[in-house]
């Protein structure tokens, strides 16, 4: 049974699209037009092991906010379609990723409740080419919103903008993964005693 999402979100705004195959090979296709965040995603692709693809137009004759802002919300819902049932899967998966001097630390829950917690370091660069440093807590929080799933992000010290936020993508990459994959020894089974995710 694949595990694919496919989102198509067309606004005044933005139109986007969105495609995951949750047990992909890394093979990503990205193009948004800010050149830092689809350098993001690439990163998401790559080290979560996910197909992805994202082709969003924005206003970007605005700024870059729309367009950053309405990918996440579409990969958040792409990712949750793509999860199902949930069914034989870990459920939580955490990651650090050193990138040089900074560090990331994600832990993620896959538990059908939206919520985040975001730390990082104050006075970071705010721009990143086109890529407004703000937006990160503003991605999480998008995709936190429609993938509903608990994701604490931390980076507890770091100094190269360009490092905080690239050792967060490549930690949320491998967290997501190791909820999202399946557990050989919980086959059929729900990992919650709830009955539900
Ligand atoms: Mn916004």
């Amino acid at each position: 049974m694949p595990r694919i999402g496919r989102v198509e979100r067309t606004t005044k705004e933005t139109s986007v699209l969105v495609e995951i195959d949750l047990d992909g090979t890394g093979r990503t296709d990205v193009s948004t037009g800010v050149g830092f965040f689809d350098h993001m995603l690439d990163q998401l692709g790559r080290h979560g092991l996910f197909d992805l693809t994202v082709k969003t137009e924005g206003d970007l004759h605005i700024d870059t906010h729309h367009t950053i802002e309405d990918t996440a919300l579409a990969l958040g819902a792409a990712f949750k379609q793509a999860l199902g049932d949930k069914v034989g899967i870990y459920r939580f998966g955490n990651c650090t990723v050193p990138l040089d001097e900074s560090l990331a630390q994600v832990t993620v829950d896959l538990s059908g409740r939206p919520y985040l917690v975001h730390t990082e370091p104050e006075g970071m660069a705010p721009m990143i080419g086109a890529y407004d440093t703000t937006m990160t807590r503003h991605i999480l929080e998008s995709f936190v919103a429609q993938a509903q799933v608990a994701l604490h992000v931390h980076v507890p010290y770091g100094r190269n903008a360009h490092h905080i936020v690239e050792c967060q993508f490549k930690a949320l990459a491998r967290a997501l993964r190791y909820a999202s994959e399946r557990d050989p020894r919980a086959e059929g089974i729900l990992p919650s005693t709830k009955g539900a995710l």
